[in-house]
């Protein structure tokens, strides 16, 4: 029978991708009454399907990706391959990439259900965000994104929870970046011990090396990531806000650095330029306080901003450890002592788990 059967289809096979089929193998063993069909897994480069939609082993995957010859199919060909799949489909989009994000409302609209960490669809235009939502609901199909804002914590779970119990959020702040957390945490520790922090450059560099920071570090450092991820949380809390660079957001990386050819040209640089972070470091420091790399919405007075600001160091945020992100929701409910929410916002394990536990929310609904 067909009836406890779902297809799911992956896009991308990265660090995240991998750690998802680890997570879908054993989901699909401790869960023996739903058959979980792997029917589609592309790269960007190299696929593997069967046109008769017959399984594709979850475990022997990547060894056939890596063995395959087929090269992927164009995006309207893999909705009309999915959409003729004669069981439910779930299409897991672990890429970065605009083109199938830009898809999203087709691919609702046949049916297809989406989980993803892709952030790129929901920071798009406000009217391509309606668009997703619209088709999902017009076609009973789902789309659930948690780990598109601090990868396995239950963000957007909790948002969702809280608009829909009829509480009003009035206004959330966090630390959204693994990246700028980790830069902050060892550039200005709120409780030194033992080793003096570095220079910013010698930070950045730090992390770079332990793989936090995007190929090119600029890419965290101007903030874009942090407003993308700010964008979500407030369109979910209810503003319709346009795009990320529809409010301000404080760029860390020194004007003449922003056009420098390479990633390792700016790193090379930057030691010129430590002198402006020290500065900001010493003007916190001289009020007993230590800088950190904020997101913030009031919806209430509908204002976003993403930059630095400074924090007593027994603050919540200034305590923060490593990569960890953390999140205040101020509501009408919980007053003023908000619900935090902390942890990390960074790595594969962590967001594969949100995109798994999506997974289970809508195996439950379809
Ligand atoms: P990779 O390792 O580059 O893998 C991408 C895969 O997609 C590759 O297999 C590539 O071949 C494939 N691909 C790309 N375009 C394709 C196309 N058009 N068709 C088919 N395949 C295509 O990327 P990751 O690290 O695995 O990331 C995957 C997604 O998860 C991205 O959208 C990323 O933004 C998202 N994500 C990752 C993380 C993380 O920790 N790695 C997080 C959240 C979401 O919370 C995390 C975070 O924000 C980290 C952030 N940098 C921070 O806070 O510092």
């Amino acid at each position: 029978s067909t009836q406890n059967r779902v297809f799911i289809a992956v896009i991308g096979a990265g660090g995240v991708g991998k750690c998802f089929l680890g997570q879908l193998a054993d989901l699909a063993a401790r869960r023996p009454a739903t058959r979980l069909s792997l029917c589609y897994i592309t790269t960007s480069k190299k696929a593997v399907y069967n046109k008769d939609y017959s399984d594709i082993s979850i475990t022997g995957a990547l060894d056939s990706l890596a063995a395959s010859t087929q090269t992927p199919l164009s995006i309207p060909a893999v909705v009309d391959y999915l959409a003729a799949a004669p069981a439910k489909v779930v299409l897991v989009d672990n890429t970065s990439s605009q083109d199938v994000a830009d898809a999203y409302p087709l691919i609702l609209s046949r049916g297809i259900s989406i989980v993803t960490p892709n952030k790129k669809a929901f920071t798009g235009s406000y009217k391509h965000w309606q668009d997703i939502f619209t088709s999902a609901t017009t076609s009973g199909a789902k789309v659930y994104h948690e780990a598109s804002c601090g990868a396995g914590l239950p963000l957007i779970s909790t948002v969702k929870d809280l608009v829909e119990t009829g509480d009003q959020i009035t206004r959330v702040e966090g630390i959204f970046s693994g990246t700028l957390s980790f830069l902050f945490n060892s550039f200005a520790p709120a409780n030194p011990t033992g080793a003096a922090a570095g220079k910013w450059s010698a930070e950045v560099s730090k992390a770079k090396e332990l793989g936090y920071t995007e190929p090119d570090p600029r890419d965290d450092l101007n903030g874009m990531d942090v407003a993308r991820k700010l964008t979500i949380l407030a369109r979910l809390a209810g503003l319709p806000v346009e795009s990320p660079t529809a409010f301000p957001v404080e760029s860390l990386i020194p004007k003449e650095l922003e056009s420098v050819a390479s990633g390792d040209e700016y790193l090379e640089k930057l030691p010129q330029f430590d002198s402006q972070m020290e500065e900001l470091k010493a003007a916190a420091e001289k009020e007993g306080k230590v800088l950190r790399y904020v997101g913030s919405v009031d919806v209430t007075t509908q204002t976003l901003k993403v930059g630095l600001e400074s924090f007593d160091r027994s603050h919540p945020f200034a305590a923060l450890k490593g990569s960890d992100n953390i999140f205040s929701f101020y509501t009408k409910r919980y007053g003023s002592n908000p619900l935090i929410i902390q942890g990390a916002g960074a790595g594969g394990e962590v967001t594969a788990m949100g995109v798994t536990s999506d997974l289970i929310k809508v195996l439950s609904q379809i």
